[in-house]
């Protein structure tokens, strides 16, 4: 990638906080283009969509934005939701949109204690805080089947139907997707978790799945959890965590509480992968839109730094993914962190931190982007 045509990412910043994190990212990105004497150099596109979109025209994004997203990449993403637009028509109207039309089926969210960050949990230290979370992305329980009927029976009768789709196909890739990246870590584990004696069609596909997968990686340990009994191994034994694979739902609600126990939400980095690249990927903070903090240039931008180290990583640029990971690692280790971390940092200093720390450091091998995936 570098050395030839420029990197060209879609940007598209979204709503509340959004915006503010995604610009600490940029100039993490433009920062390394222009210390690379020209071996490597982004484009950025801009894209306006968002609730405020959705206000002036009716929709979250354009007609035909997957067609233009197409051409690019990557994309970089910041927040979608806020108040007036109901958060299922945010949420379906572009994070979704734009996962599920681009078959994003694989969400990777490492969870990992960074130096210098108290995790609430008494004995969390950066060894003990290092997993990732594997979020199948395209379907499950954000399939979007279902519907509202019999609502014309009057006031109180309506009734709601929502699916889950569980496809094998569906299952298998991101199993195996979980697979595979736990062989790039030093301890090789995969945990699946569902709720298969309740849900007793979709998940116990999965659980089955998970067992025909197993037997091709006899080099990975494994094991089946149900999802509330991992809620609590979270948090009184997460040293046992390497990586966990889940559906849409349950990863989604496990990674906000990984997040939470290495410090915060607002470290937490996500990508949205479409492993063949038939599609663009994308790359966002695990957060959300922040209305109660947005605009007060406080939020914290290391989740957003990180998913664009992610992206770095994605387009093969390992060395510049890892100088992101270390930077990120000085400025936390030296406590030059926003108000949700307990300090008191602007959006903008961290930031600097960031630019500083990544200026004065070499690259740092082995570490990439922060899950030690390998290759
Ligand atoms: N940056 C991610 C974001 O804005 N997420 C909003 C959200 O509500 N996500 C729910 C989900 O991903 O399931």
């Amino acid at each position: 990638m570098s050395g030839q045509r420029p990197v060209r990412i879609a940007v598209i910043p979204g709503d509340g906080i959004g915006p503010e994190v995604v610009a600490e990212g940029l100039r993490v990105l433009d920062h390394l283009a222009a210390a690379s004497d020209d071996a490597m150099s982004f484009e950025y596109v801009m894209f306006p969509w968002g609730c405020d979109y959705y206000l002036r025209h009716g929709k979250m994004i354009a007609d035909d934005a997957l067609d233009t997203l197409a051409g690019f990449d990557a994309i970089y993403f910041g927040a979608v939701g806020w108040p007036g637009v109901p958060d299922h028509v945010s949420l379906w109207g572009l994070r979704l949109a734009i996962c599920q039309g681009f078959d994003q089926w694989a969400n990777i969210r490492p969870v990992r204690l960074l130096p210098g960050v108290e995790s609430p949990l008494r004995r969390g230290t950066p060894a003990t805080i290092d997993w990732v979370v594997v979020r199948e992305n395209t379907e499950g329980e954000y399939a979007g089947i279902g519907g509202v009927n019999l609502a014309a029976r009057g006031r109180g009768k309506a009734v709601a139907l929502q699916a889950g789709l569980f496809t094998e196909e569906g299952c298998e890739r991101i199993i195996r997707h979980a697979f595979d990246l736990a062989r790039g870590r030093e301890r090789r584990k995969v945990t699946s978790v569902t709720k298969s004696n309740a849900q007793q069609y979709g998940m116990v596909l999965w659980d089955e799945t998970f067992a025909r997968v197993v037997a091709d990686y006899p080099d990975v340990e494994t094991e089946r959890w149900l999802v509330d009994a991992m809620a609590a191994r979270f948090v009184l034994r997460p040293e046992t965590l390497e990586v966990v694979v889940a559906s849409n739902l349950f990863a989604d609600i496990l990674s906000d509480l990984g997040s939470a126990l290495a410090g915060s939400l607002g470290l937490a980095a996500s990508a949205n992968l479409n492993p063949e690249r038939r599609f663009p990927s994308m790359f966002e903070p695990v957060h959300g839109s922040a209305p109660d903090i947005a605009g007060r240039g406080i939020a914290n931008p290391i989740g957003a730094i990180w998913s664009a180290a992610l992206l770095l990583d994605h387009l093969g640029l390992r060395d510049e993914a890892a100088r992101v990971l270390a930077a990120i690692e000085a400025t936390t280790r030296a406590g030059l962190v926003t108000p949700d971390l307990g300090g008191r940092c602007t959006t903008h200093e961290v930031g600097d931190a960031v630019l500083a720390h990544l200026a004065e450091r070499p690259v740092t091998a082995g570490v990439a982007a922060g899950y030690g995936r390998d290759g």
